[in-house]
């Protein structure tokens, strides 16, 4: 059994945020020590989606109100052995779509874009590689949300994953809950290449 356990670095800072998943033998009742996942640049591509500590701060954003921030929410295995993590970020639950803020005076409605993420976790011997692909880049870097074009701050979403993946034992392709799968403002699932790391497909 496989435990995922998120550092959230409340009350600290973002340096203090990482992912871990601890095996569970159930035969022996004893647990694994857990490779340790960090976060954060280079591996997220643009700014606005770098996770912060875990923090109850409304955040205006240039177009839509960002503020990522993590949890570990599933993990998958590849054929090969190899962790596919799911990490939602909870600022999309913690504000939701046309919703009031945190200010008791303010009675506008907010909408956010959420900076989800699904890792992959390569494992040589007894060590871990987190989420690095080929040239140094983030390993699913196709894990792309699609923008219309209105938003030029956010040309394109760049860590679209909602937090849910799913990969089936004998085939190629994972696929995870997304936000912007086809177009702007869409919610459905993106498939993509676990060894090509192409997009397949984005439905809504
Ligand atoms: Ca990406
Ligand atoms: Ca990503
Ligand atoms: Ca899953």
């Amino acid at each position: 059994m496989y435990v995922g356990v998120t550092c959230d670095g409340s009350t600290g800072s973002s340096s203090d945020l990482s992912l871990h998943v601890y095996a569970f033998d159930v035969a022996t009742s004893t647990w694994s020590a857990s490779p340790v996942f960090t976060l954060n640049s280079p591996l997220r591509p643009i700014a606005q989606g770098n996770w912060n500590n875990w923090n109850n701060t409304f955040v205006q954003g240039p177009d839509f109100n960002t503020n990522p921030q993590p949890l570990l929410s599933d993990i998958d295995f590849d054929n090969n052995g190899d962790m596919i993590l799911g990490v939602l970020d909870v600022y999309g639950i913690k504000t939701g779509h046309d919703n009031y803020r945190n200010v008791t005076t303010d009675f506008g409605l907010y909408d956010v874009i959420i900076f989800g993420d699904i890792l992959r976790a390569t494992k040589s011997g007894s060590t871990w590689t987190n989420n690095v692909g080929s040239g140094g880049v983030e390993y699913y870097g196709n894990d792309n949300g699609v923008s219309n074009g209105s938003f030029p701050n956010l040309s394109i979403q760049s860590d679209a994953c909602a937090g849910g993946i799913s990969s089936v034992c004998g085939l190629t392709k994972v696929m995870m809950s997304a936000t912007d799968p086809a177009g702007a403002i869409t919610n459905g699932v993106i498939v993509l290449n676990n060894t090509k790391v192409f997009i397949l497909q984005g439905i809504q």
